[in-house]
Protein backbone atom coordinates (compact mmCIF):
# COMPACT_ATOMS: atom_id res chain seq x y z
CA UNK A 1 0.00 0.00 0.00
CA UNK A 2 0.98 3.42 -1.11
CA UNK A 3 -0.84 6.57 -1.04
CA UNK A 4 0.62 10.19 -2.11
CA UNK A 5 -0.78 13.22 -1.08
CA UNK A 6 -0.09 16.28 -3.51
CA UNK A 7 1.15 18.98 -1.19
CA UNK A 8 -0.72 21.47 -3.42
CA UNK A 9 -3.87 19.89 -1.88
CA UNK A 10 -6.05 22.65 0.27
CA UNK A 11 -9.38 21.93 2.50
CA UNK A 12 -12.30 24.35 2.35
CA UNK A 13 -12.73 23.27 6.07
CA UNK A 14 -10.37 24.95 8.03
CA UNK A 15 -13.08 25.53 10.96
CA UNK A 16 -10.71 25.46 14.21
CA UNK A 17 -11.69 24.25 17.47
CA UNK A 18 -10.56 26.43 20.47
CA UNK A 19 -7.22 24.77 21.56
CA UNK A 20 -7.82 23.93 25.23
CA UNK A 21 -5.09 22.96 27.60
CA UNK A 22 -6.07 19.22 29.30
CA UNK A 23 -2.98 19.45 31.44
CA UNK A 24 0.93 19.46 31.77
CA UNK A 25 3.88 17.46 32.90
CA UNK A 26 7.86 18.46 32.92
CA UNK A 27 11.39 17.57 32.58
CA UNK A 28 13.56 18.36 36.13
CA UNK A 29 16.70 20.05 36.05
CA UNK A 30 17.87 16.61 35.88
CA UNK A 31 16.83 15.36 32.86
CA UNK A 32 13.96 13.13 33.87
CA UNK A 33 10.64 13.45 33.38
CA UNK A 34 7.67 13.61 36.06
CA UNK A 35 4.07 13.44 34.92
CA UNK A 36 1.98 15.20 37.67
CA UNK A 37 0.48 17.88 36.71
CA UNK A 38 0.61 20.17 39.57
CA UNK A 39 4.36 19.40 40.09
CA UNK A 40 5.33 20.99 36.88
CA UNK A 41 3.11 23.69 37.08
CA UNK A 42 4.57 24.91 40.45
CA UNK A 43 8.19 24.00 39.81
CA UNK A 44 8.71 23.87 36.23
CA UNK A 45 7.22 26.80 34.62
CA UNK A 46 8.93 30.04 34.47
CA UNK A 47 7.76 33.63 34.51
CA UNK A 48 8.31 36.26 32.31
CA UNK A 49 10.33 39.40 33.50
CA UNK A 50 12.29 41.43 31.69
CA UNK A 51 11.60 45.73 32.44
CA UNK A 52 12.66 47.93 29.88
CA UNK A 53 15.51 49.15 32.54
CA UNK A 54 17.37 45.34 32.24
CA UNK A 55 17.05 45.57 28.97
CA UNK A 56 19.02 48.54 28.43
CA UNK A 57 21.72 47.04 30.61
CA UNK A 58 23.19 45.59 26.98
CA UNK A 59 23.35 41.58 28.03
CA UNK A 60 25.53 39.84 26.29
CA UNK A 61 23.56 36.41 25.53
CA UNK A 62 27.12 34.54 25.24
CA UNK A 63 27.78 35.58 28.62
CA UNK A 64 28.97 32.16 30.77
CA UNK A 65 28.80 29.55 27.32
CA UNK A 66 31.96 28.00 29.20
CA UNK A 67 29.31 26.37 31.68
CA UNK A 68 26.37 25.70 29.58
CA UNK A 69 24.82 22.48 30.93
CA UNK A 70 23.67 21.73 27.21
CA UNK A 71 21.71 18.04 27.52
CA UNK A 72 22.90 15.74 24.71
CA UNK A 73 20.58 15.62 21.19
CA UNK A 74 20.06 11.76 22.30
CA UNK A 75 18.85 12.64 25.39
CA UNK A 76 16.90 15.98 23.75
CA UNK A 77 14.36 13.50 21.36
CA UNK A 78 10.33 13.92 21.94
CA UNK A 79 9.84 11.36 24.65
CA UNK A 80 6.89 9.55 24.10
CA UNK A 81 6.43 6.81 27.03
CA UNK A 82 7.06 10.41 29.50
CA UNK A 83 4.27 11.94 27.51
CA UNK A 84 1.81 8.69 27.82
CA UNK A 85 2.55 8.32 31.57
CA UNK A 86 1.02 11.98 31.63
CA UNK A 87 -1.86 10.54 29.19
CA UNK A 88 -2.56 8.04 31.90
CA UNK A 89 -2.35 9.90 34.92
CA UNK A 90 -4.87 12.75 33.42
CA UNK A 91 -6.96 9.59 32.24
CA UNK A 92 -7.19 8.07 35.62
CA UNK A 93 -8.20 11.40 37.16
CA UNK A 94 -10.81 11.67 34.30
CA UNK A 95 -11.91 7.89 34.53
CA UNK A 96 -11.88 8.26 30.87
CA UNK A 97 -10.14 7.97 27.71
CA UNK A 98 -8.79 10.73 26.10
CA UNK A 99 -11.08 12.22 22.60
CA UNK A 100 -8.54 12.34 20.04
CA UNK A 101 -8.19 11.09 16.70
CA UNK A 102 -4.01 11.88 16.71
CA UNK A 103 -1.52 12.05 19.59
CA UNK A 104 1.63 13.44 18.92
CA UNK A 105 3.90 16.25 19.42
CA UNK A 106 3.61 20.38 18.34
CA UNK A 107 6.41 20.03 16.39
CA UNK A 108 5.63 17.24 14.38
CA UNK A 109 2.35 19.27 13.64
CA UNK A 110 4.33 22.10 13.02
CA UNK A 111 6.11 20.69 10.28
CA UNK A 112 3.21 19.42 8.47
CA UNK A 113 1.99 23.06 8.42
CA UNK A 114 4.85 24.10 6.85
CA UNK A 115 5.99 21.64 4.81
CA UNK A 116 5.15 23.45 1.51
CA UNK A 117 6.97 26.15 2.37
CA UNK A 118 9.94 24.13 3.24
CA UNK A 119 10.50 21.96 -0.03
CA UNK A 120 14.38 21.43 0.38
CA UNK A 121 13.53 19.89 4.27
CA UNK A 122 12.28 16.00 4.17
CA UNK A 123 9.99 14.86 6.82
CA UNK A 124 10.42 11.38 8.16
CA UNK A 125 7.58 9.91 10.37
CA UNK A 126 6.73 7.17 11.92
CA UNK A 127 2.85 5.99 12.56
CA UNK A 128 1.26 3.84 14.84
CA UNK A 129 -2.46 2.85 15.38
CA UNK A 130 -3.53 1.55 18.82
CA UNK A 131 -6.89 1.25 20.29
CA UNK A 132 -8.70 3.65 17.66
CA UNK A 133 -6.13 6.56 17.73
CA UNK A 134 -3.04 7.27 15.87
CA UNK A 135 0.62 7.72 17.31
CA UNK A 136 2.27 10.00 15.61
CA UNK A 137 6.47 10.40 16.06
CA UNK A 138 9.71 11.71 14.41
CA UNK A 139 12.01 9.58 13.06
CA UNK A 140 14.67 10.94 15.16
CA UNK A 141 16.95 8.40 15.03
CA UNK A 142 17.24 9.61 10.86
CA UNK A 143 17.16 12.72 12.47
CA UNK A 144 20.54 12.20 14.74
CA UNK A 145 22.02 10.58 12.51
CA UNK A 146 21.59 14.12 9.42
CA UNK A 147 22.42 16.49 12.54
CA UNK A 148 25.44 14.37 13.65
CA UNK A 149 26.77 14.79 10.16
CA UNK A 150 25.66 18.22 9.57
CA UNK A 151 27.89 19.07 13.14
CA UNK A 152 30.70 16.80 11.31
CA UNK A 153 30.01 19.09 8.31
CA UNK A 154 30.29 22.04 9.99
CA UNK A 155 33.64 21.43 11.95
CA UNK A 156 35.27 22.23 8.06
CA UNK A 157 34.42 26.01 8.77
CA UNK A 158 35.28 26.75 12.75
CA UNK A 159 34.19 30.47 12.71
CA UNK A 160 30.47 29.07 11.64
CA UNK A 161 30.48 26.36 13.98
CA UNK A 162 31.23 28.36 16.87
CA UNK A 163 28.76 30.93 15.41
CA UNK A 164 25.87 28.56 15.74
CA UNK A 165 27.18 27.35 18.60
CA UNK A 166 26.59 30.50 20.73
CA UNK A 167 23.37 31.26 19.02
CA UNK A 168 21.72 28.25 20.19
CA UNK A 169 23.38 29.42 23.87
CA UNK A 170 22.13 32.69 23.36
CA UNK A 171 18.47 31.89 22.96
CA UNK A 172 18.65 30.02 26.20
CA UNK A 173 20.77 32.59 27.51
CA UNK A 174 17.88 35.05 26.67
CA UNK A 175 15.43 32.75 29.02
CA UNK A 176 17.45 32.71 31.64
CA UNK A 177 17.49 36.63 31.75
CA UNK A 178 14.00 36.88 30.66
CA UNK A 179 12.31 35.16 33.04
CA UNK A 180 11.95 34.10 36.89
CA UNK A 181 11.57 30.56 38.22
CA UNK A 182 8.35 31.69 40.17
CA UNK A 183 6.19 34.81 40.20
CA UNK A 184 7.66 38.13 40.67
CA UNK A 185 6.06 38.51 44.36
CA UNK A 186 7.82 34.88 45.64
CA UNK A 187 11.63 35.59 44.14
CA UNK A 188 14.03 37.51 46.67
CA UNK A 189 15.92 40.53 45.16
CA UNK A 190 18.95 38.05 44.43
CA UNK A 191 16.62 35.84 42.43
CA UNK A 192 15.81 38.89 40.39
CA UNK A 193 19.35 40.80 40.05
CA UNK A 194 21.57 37.68 39.64
CA UNK A 195 20.28 36.49 36.79
CA UNK A 196 22.70 37.22 34.36
CA UNK A 197 25.20 35.60 36.75
CA UNK A 198 23.18 32.17 36.66
CA UNK A 199 24.23 28.87 35.09
CA UNK A 200 22.33 28.39 31.83
CA UNK A 201 20.74 24.76 31.53
CA UNK A 202 18.64 23.33 28.82
CA UNK A 203 17.49 20.41 31.09
CA UNK A 204 14.42 21.68 32.37
CA UNK A 205 11.33 21.67 30.37
CA UNK A 206 7.88 22.69 30.93
CA UNK A 207 5.52 20.27 28.91
CA UNK A 208 1.44 21.73 27.56
CA UNK A 209 -0.73 18.92 26.47
CA UNK A 210 -3.71 20.84 24.29
CA UNK A 211 -6.71 19.82 22.33
CA UNK A 212 -7.14 21.28 19.31
CA UNK A 213 -8.57 20.37 15.68
CA UNK A 214 -9.32 21.56 12.76
CA UNK A 215 -12.63 20.35 10.59
CA UNK A 216 -13.24 17.02 11.47
CA UNK A 217 -9.87 16.01 12.76
CA UNK A 218 -9.32 16.57 16.78
CA UNK A 219 -5.19 15.96 18.05
CA UNK A 220 -3.53 16.01 21.53
CA UNK A 221 -0.10 18.15 21.15
CA UNK A 222 2.40 18.51 23.43
CA UNK A 223 4.44 20.99 23.05
CA UNK A 224 6.89 22.82 25.19
CA UNK A 225 6.07 26.33 26.79
CA UNK A 226 8.85 28.69 27.82
CA UNK A 227 6.81 30.68 30.63
CA UNK A 228 3.62 32.96 31.80
CA UNK A 229 3.38 36.33 30.71
CA UNK A 230 1.15 37.43 33.92
CA UNK A 231 -0.07 34.71 36.18
CA UNK A 232 -1.61 31.00 36.40
CA UNK A 233 -5.31 30.87 36.67
CA UNK A 234 -7.07 29.30 39.41
CA UNK A 235 -9.18 26.17 38.68
CA UNK A 236 -11.07 26.16 35.56
CA UNK A 237 -9.38 29.35 33.63
CA UNK A 238 -7.90 29.36 30.48
CA UNK A 239 -4.30 29.02 31.17
CA UNK A 240 -3.15 29.25 27.39
CA UNK A 241 -3.87 33.39 26.57
CA UNK A 242 -1.25 33.43 30.03
CA UNK A 243 1.58 31.43 28.05
CA UNK A 244 4.59 32.99 25.98
CA UNK A 245 6.74 31.74 23.21
CA UNK A 246 10.45 33.24 23.97
CA UNK A 247 12.84 33.42 20.68
CA UNK A 248 16.11 35.52 19.55
CA UNK A 249 17.37 36.65 16.38
CA UNK A 250 19.83 38.90 14.60
CA UNK A 251 18.11 42.16 14.96
CA UNK A 252 17.38 43.36 11.51
CA UNK A 253 19.39 46.49 9.77
CA UNK A 254 19.51 44.70 5.76
CA UNK A 255 16.20 44.00 4.12
CA UNK A 256 18.05 40.39 3.19
CA UNK A 257 17.85 40.41 7.57
CA UNK A 258 14.15 41.39 7.26
CA UNK A 259 13.24 38.29 5.04
CA UNK A 260 14.98 36.64 7.70
CA UNK A 261 13.07 37.46 10.06
CA UNK A 262 10.12 36.87 8.30
CA UNK A 263 10.70 33.74 7.87
CA UNK A 264 11.91 32.75 11.29
CA UNK A 265 8.34 34.66 12.56
CA UNK A 266 6.53 32.53 10.10
CA UNK A 267 8.07 29.23 11.92
CA UNK A 268 7.16 30.76 15.40
CA UNK A 269 3.39 31.88 14.71
CA UNK A 270 3.22 28.45 13.44
CA UNK A 271 4.63 27.04 16.90
CA UNK A 272 2.20 29.32 18.76
CA UNK A 273 -1.02 28.85 16.87
CA UNK A 274 -0.94 25.07 17.30
CA UNK A 275 -0.84 25.56 21.02
CA UNK A 276 -3.14 28.63 21.02
CA UNK A 277 -0.28 30.47 22.70
CA UNK A 278 -0.97 34.13 21.80
CA UNK A 279 2.13 36.17 23.05
CA UNK A 280 5.58 35.84 21.34
CA UNK A 281 8.75 37.79 22.66
CA UNK A 282 11.47 38.22 20.66
CA UNK A 283 14.42 39.54 22.03
CA UNK A 284 16.91 40.76 19.24
CA UNK A 285 20.68 40.78 19.40
CA UNK A 286 23.67 42.35 17.82
CA UNK A 287 26.26 40.38 15.75
CA UNK A 288 28.45 40.35 19.51
CA UNK A 289 25.27 38.41 20.83
CA UNK A 290 24.54 42.18 22.78
CA UNK A 291 20.58 42.32 23.55
CA UNK A 292 19.41 45.03 21.59
CA UNK A 293 16.02 45.27 22.16
CA UNK A 294 13.10 43.12 22.64
CA UNK A 295 9.85 43.15 20.64
CA UNK A 296 5.95 41.65 22.05
CA UNK A 297 4.01 40.23 19.59
CA UNK A 298 0.58 38.58 19.07
CA UNK A 299 0.18 35.49 17.57
CA UNK A 300 -2.40 37.18 15.41
CA UNK A 301 -0.48 40.10 14.06
CA UNK A 302 1.76 37.68 12.00
CA UNK A 303 -0.92 36.21 9.34
CA UNK A 304 -1.27 40.37 8.54
CA UNK A 305 1.70 41.28 8.50
CA UNK A 306 2.62 38.28 5.71
CA UNK A 307 -0.44 38.96 3.99
CA UNK A 308 1.02 42.75 3.00
CA UNK A 309 4.53 42.06 3.04
CA UNK A 310 5.65 38.31 1.65
CA UNK A 311 7.20 38.30 -1.11
CA UNK A 312 7.96 34.94 -3.48
CA UNK A 313 11.19 33.38 -2.82
CA UNK A 314 13.23 30.28 -4.49
CA UNK A 315 10.94 27.52 -5.30
CA UNK A 316 8.92 27.88 -2.10
CA UNK A 317 5.56 29.66 -2.53
CA UNK A 318 5.21 33.24 -0.36
CA UNK A 319 4.52 32.71 3.59
CA UNK A 320 1.04 32.88 3.76
CA UNK A 321 -0.80 31.40 6.62
CA UNK A 322 -4.49 31.07 5.44
CA UNK A 323 -2.65 28.62 3.15
CA UNK A 324 -0.66 26.97 5.08
CA UNK A 325 -3.80 26.13 7.22
CA UNK A 326 -5.58 25.27 4.41
CA UNK A 327 -3.28 22.54 3.50
CA UNK A 328 -2.64 21.43 6.94
CA UNK A 329 -6.24 20.37 6.97
CA UNK A 330 -6.36 18.54 4.17
CA UNK A 331 -3.44 16.93 5.63
CA UNK A 332 -5.36 15.93 8.64
CA UNK A 333 -8.31 14.65 6.67
CA UNK A 334 -5.41 12.45 4.42
CA UNK A 335 -4.17 11.12 7.42
CA UNK A 336 -7.22 10.01 9.60
CA UNK A 337 -8.96 9.02 5.72
CA UNK A 338 -6.02 6.98 4.99
CA UNK A 339 -4.66 5.38 8.51
CA UNK A 340 -6.66 2.11 9.08
CA UNK A 341 -7.68 2.33 13.12
CA UNK A 342 -9.66 -0.34 13.05
CA UNK A 343 -6.88 -2.94 13.72
CA UNK A 344 -2.82 -2.21 14.77
CA UNK A 345 -1.02 -0.97 12.32
CA UNK A 346 2.09 0.87 11.53
CA UNK A 347 2.87 2.97 8.65
CA UNK A 348 5.61 5.79 7.81
CA UNK A 349 4.87 9.00 6.43
CA UNK A 350 7.72 10.56 4.26
CA UNK A 351 8.49 13.35 2.63
CA UNK A 352 11.80 13.55 0.43
CA UNK A 353 12.98 17.08 -1.09
CA UNK A 354 11.77 17.75 -4.61
CA UNK A 355 9.48 14.87 -4.74
CA UNK A 356 6.59 16.56 -4.71
CA UNK A 357 4.06 14.30 -2.29
CA UNK A 358 3.62 13.62 0.73
CA UNK A 359 3.97 9.42 1.06
CA UNK A 360 2.01 6.95 3.63
CA UNK A 361 3.35 3.30 3.17
CA UNK A 362 2.48 0.90 5.62
CA UNK A 363 5.67 -0.50 7.52
CA UNK A 364 6.63 -3.63 9.18
CA UNK A 365 8.26 -2.06 12.23
CA UNK A 366 5.15 -2.09 14.37
CA UNK A 367 6.08 -4.28 16.95
CA UNK A 368 9.61 -2.64 17.99
CA UNK A 369 7.51 0.86 18.18
CA UNK A 370 4.98 -0.55 20.04
CA UNK A 371 7.78 -1.49 22.79
CA UNK A 372 8.63 1.61 24.44
CA UNK A 373 9.51 3.89 21.39
CA UNK A 374 5.94 5.12 20.84
CA UNK A 375 3.71 2.86 23.12
CA UNK A 376 4.53 1.84 26.30
CA UNK A 377 3.78 -1.11 28.09
CA UNK A 378 2.18 1.15 31.02
CA UNK A 379 0.00 2.85 28.78
CA UNK A 380 -1.33 -0.20 26.96
CA UNK A 381 -2.10 -2.12 30.19
CA UNK A 382 -4.16 1.07 30.99
CA UNK A 383 -5.80 1.72 28.32
CA UNK A 384 -6.85 -2.44 28.89
CA UNK A 385 -7.82 -1.80 32.04
CA UNK A 386 -10.17 1.30 31.28
CA UNK A 387 -11.49 -1.37 28.16
CA UNK A 388 -12.62 -4.11 30.37
CA UNK A 389 -14.36 -1.37 32.86
CA UNK A 390 -16.66 -0.01 30.61
O1 LIG B 1 15.41 16.94 17.71
C1 LIG B 1 15.18 17.27 18.85
N1 LIG B 1 16.10 17.26 19.79
C2 LIG B 1 13.84 17.71 19.17
C3 LIG B 1 13.39 17.58 20.43
C4 LIG B 1 13.03 18.22 18.08
C5 LIG B 1 11.73 18.60 18.52
C6 LIG B 1 11.34 18.43 19.81
N2 LIG B 1 12.15 17.95 20.76
C7 LIG B 1 11.67 17.71 22.08
C8 LIG B 1 11.66 18.93 22.91
O2 LIG B 1 12.87 19.09 23.60
C9 LIG B 1 10.51 18.60 23.85
O3 LIG B 1 10.94 17.71 24.86
O4 LIG B 1 10.32 17.32 21.98
C10 LIG B 1 9.55 17.81 23.03
C11 LIG B 1 8.34 18.61 22.56
O5 LIG B 1 8.77 19.62 21.82
P1 LIG B 1 7.86 20.42 20.77
O6 LIG B 1 7.28 21.56 21.46
O7 LIG B 1 7.00 19.51 20.01
O8 LIG B 1 9.09 20.86 19.83
P2 LIG B 1 9.25 22.09 18.88
O9 LIG B 1 7.99 22.84 18.71
O10 LIG B 1 9.93 21.60 17.65
O11 LIG B 1 10.32 22.98 19.64
C12 LIG B 1 10.07 23.50 20.92
C13 LIG B 1 11.36 23.59 21.69
C14 LIG B 1 12.43 24.46 21.09
O12 LIG B 1 12.23 25.82 21.37
P3 LIG B 1 12.49 26.93 20.21
O13 LIG B 1 12.17 28.22 20.85
O14 LIG B 1 13.91 26.77 19.79
O15 LIG B 1 11.54 26.58 19.07
O16 LIG B 1 11.97 22.31 21.83
C15 LIG B 1 13.40 22.43 21.80
C16 LIG B 1 13.67 23.92 21.75
O17 LIG B 1 13.80 24.39 23.07
N3 LIG B 1 13.94 21.85 20.57
C17 LIG B 1 15.22 21.50 20.39
N4 LIG B 1 16.25 21.53 21.19
C18 LIG B 1 17.43 21.10 20.70
N5 LIG B 1 17.59 20.64 19.44
C19 LIG B 1 15.29 21.07 19.06
C20 LIG B 1 16.56 20.64 18.59
N6 LIG B 1 16.72 20.24 17.35
N7 LIG B 1 14.10 21.16 18.50
C21 LIG B 1 13.29 21.64 19.43
CA1 LIG C 1 11.51 29.34 22.66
Amino acid sequence: MVKTLSLGLKSDNTALKRPKELFSFSRKPDGLWQSDEQESKLEDLAYFYLPDALVDSQYDLSGGIKNFKLISDEDNVANFPAYLDAIVKHEQKQGKKTKADIITFRGIMTKILLLPYKLDEGVHLQILTYDGQIFIRNDDERLLKERAADKQKLQSNPTKAKHMETCEYAGYKFETLATLPKPWAECTRTMIENRHKKVVSNYGQYISVVLSGMGKVRTLLAGEVDCVWDYVPEGKGDVLPHYVELKTSRKIDTPQQAQQFEKKLFRTWAQCFLLGIQRIVYGFRDDNYILRNVEVYNTGEPPVFFKNEALPRGSSPPVNCMAALQWYGAALNWIVENVDTSSERAYRLDYEPGSGGFVLTESDEGPKWRDGVILSEAFMLWRETLATAS
